[in-house]
């Protein structure tokens, strides 16, 4: 169990910052703005922006995203629960069991890593609620700008395969996880998440011991964590000590009242039936989306000269199929050339070269289409947690 007091003086070992009451993001303030203060190390982490600390919930800067992995120690950070133990290798079991299981069992870390076969996908993690703080009307919450996302390889035995052992039985609804985590004093209900079977059963979807070759980081699921590449975050249980086959419906509060968007409002393919209810269903797949790294809001560009707009874009899994850039505010569009395909989970690199012909202000614009056909929105489509935030980014330059 890490106690209180260790915790505390790792961030105290970050920087002063700490002291710094939390800025909330205003949907005017650009990404980037402001975040400099709030930059604080976690142990074994770089600095990461601060949104909150008891639990904690750090998102990753800008300029991580310049690369297509996300390294470990710059991956944000997400918890609801306040009490993170943490766990030792050789004391870790994962429980496999539940009522649409024939022979439950448990795993040692060595079990898990050497009785089934290894499969690696590179995934894009991406927080449900990223792009929050930019909600306008505001809402609550933990108000994440851009950088609730990172990308790994991850590495793990095929869930499928440790289903298989336990004997799924055919009445099998939903697979439940849950990890080591919980509500402190406070009474917040233990983070359990489902999926459905069918997803389950994805080869993609895995128990992950390693992220980009190394062992999880503790704040990032050690020793093992669920990975449900095109879904959101949510799923990807971390620190994972059970896994239950169910007949019903996971009916606890995680999955009934929270992470749930509206029905119908947005171009979702992958539905949750199990789950869905009158007016809202869970969250499921990641909608299509990029985000511009290589310019900032107000930036001076040279007239005349080549200025590199360059990002990247992401969906549930479907691919990319082009990304298109408009100088002027969404007038006219360019399309961008898509860099080296890391496979259809991942971030995907793209860049347009600019030339500003005359002097004033440039209104830049990205547009990301998935082979669904599927685009971001030019305005946001408000819902009351502010989930699936993909309105097209714009950031005005001015060459000079
Ligand atoms: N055990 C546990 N797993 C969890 C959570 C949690 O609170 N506890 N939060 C989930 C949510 S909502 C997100 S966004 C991701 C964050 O993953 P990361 O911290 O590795 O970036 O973890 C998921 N898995
Ligand atoms: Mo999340």
């Amino acid at each position: 169990m890490l106690s209180r007091r260790v915790f505390l003086q790792g961030l105290a070992g970050g920087s002063a910052s700490m002291m710094l009451p939390g800025i909330v993001r205003g949907a005017q303030i650009p990404a980037g703005a402001a975040d400099s203060a709030l930059m604080l190390a976690l142990p074994g982490k770089k600095p990461l922006i601060k949104r909150a600390f008891r639990p904690p919930n750090f998102e990753s800067p800008l300029d991580t995203f310049d690369q297509i992995i996300t390294p470990n120690d710059r991956f944000f950070v997400r918890w609801h629960l306040a009490s993170i133990p943490r766990i030792a290798a050789g004391d870790w079991r994962l429980r496999v069991g539940g009522g649409a299981a024939e022979k439950p069992f448990e795993l040692t870390l060595d079990q898990l890593r050497q009785e089934f076969e290894p499969a690696e996908i590179v995934a894009v993690c991406q927080c449900s609620g990223n792009r929050r703080g930019l909600s306008d009307p505001h809402v609550p919450g933990v108000e994440w700008s851009v950088g609730a996302m990172g990308n790994a390889r991850w590495k793990g035995a095929r869930l499928k395969d440790v289903l298989a052992r336990a004997g799924l039985r055919a009445d099998a609804l939903e697979i439940a996880f849950n990890g080591g985590d919980s509500g402190a004093i406070d009474k917040t209900p233990d983070f359990i998440k489902s999926i459905p079977v069918w997803k389950a059963l994805d080869e993609n979807t895995l128990v992950a011991y390693e992220m980009n070759g190394e062992p999880l980081p503790h704040w990032n699921g050690f020793p093992a964590r669920i990975v449900v590449p095109g879904w959101t975050a949510t799923y990807w249980m971390k620190q994972v000590i059970s896994i239950e086959a169910l007949t019903k419906p996971e009916s606890g509060f995680w999955m009934s009242a929270a992470y749930r968007v509206p029905k119908g409002k947005f171009p979702l393919i992958d539905r949750f039936v199990s789950q869905e209810g009158e007016s809202n269903t869970p969250i499921t797949e990641m909608v299509v989306n990029s985000l511009i790294t290589s310019i900032h809001e107000g930036q001076r560009i040279p007239v005349g000269k080549e200025t590199l707009v360059r990002g990247i874009a992401w969906d549930a899994g479907y691919g990319i199929r082009s990304v298109e850039v408009s100088v002027d505010g969404g007038n006219t569009w360019q399309e961008a050339l898509l860099e080296q395909d890391m496979g259809r989970y991942s971030f995907r690199a793209w860049h347009l070269a600019f030339v500003p012909p005359r002097a004033g202000k440039y209104l830049v614009m990205a547009r990301a289409t998935n082979r669904q056909g599927s685009t971001q929105t030019f305005d946001l489509i408000f819902n009351p947690a502010g989930y699936h935030n993909n309105v097209m980014e714009r950031i005005a330059l001015e060459a000079v």
